[in-house]
């Protein structure tokens, strides 16, 4: 990828979803918050109460583990929130602040770790997936998959932030 700050291939889409535990906690508003803070522009945005299939395909990746079915059944508890946010390497931008996936190893000042603090041994004992209340892609192809999936070309938009010529 290009070092060049002026070159539009460092600029990336990535997907985020905020888990049905944050809709139901009342909590979106002040996360998405941070992420627009942060400068990351919004491209997409819209509540679905996801399908099995569309997440068993999201969660492709982890077919097989015994944590699946825990994870589709959680996710499909309730609506989500999806979201494509773009800007500068967006996609490990974003990871760096929603924080490592276990909560309760998740550092202070990212979003899973100050919303949220459940371990994998605790939720894999009840029998639960982990709630730790927003989803991001993982890598750039993960990102291109997941946008693809959950979003259709004319739900996604482009616009100029005022704030654009800071941020880039
Ligand atoms: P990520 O969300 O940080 O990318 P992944 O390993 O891709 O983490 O796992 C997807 C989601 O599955 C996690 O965010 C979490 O909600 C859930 N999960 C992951 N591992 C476990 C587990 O061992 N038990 C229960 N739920 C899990
Ligand atoms: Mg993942």
């Amino acid at each position: 990828m290009s070092k060049d700050p002026d070159n539009p291939e460092t600029i990336e889409r990535t997907f985020i979803a905020f888990k049905p535990d944050a809709v139901q906690r009342g909590i979106v508003g002040e996360i998405l918050h941070r992420l627009e803070r942060a400068g990351l522009k919004i491209s997409a945005l819209k509540m679905i109460h996801a399908s099995d299939e569309l997440l068993e395909e999201h969660y492709s990746e982890h077919k097989g583990k015994d944590f699946f079915q825990n994870l589709v059944d959680f996710m499909g508890g309730g609506p989500v929130i999806a979201g494509v946010l773009e800007g500068v390497k967006a996609v490990s931008v974003v990871r760096k602040l929603v924080g490592e996936t276990e909560p309760y190893e998740a550092a202070p000042g990212t979003i899973r770790g100050d919303y949220s603090h459940v371990s994998v041994e605790h939720a894999n004992r009840k029998g639960k997936a982990v709630k730790n209340v927003i989803h991001a892609s993982g890598n750039l192809e993960e990102a291109r998959k997941e946008i693809d999936l959950w979003f259709d070309e004319d739900e996604i938009f482009t616009y100029e932030r005022t704030d654009d010529d800071h941020i880039r």
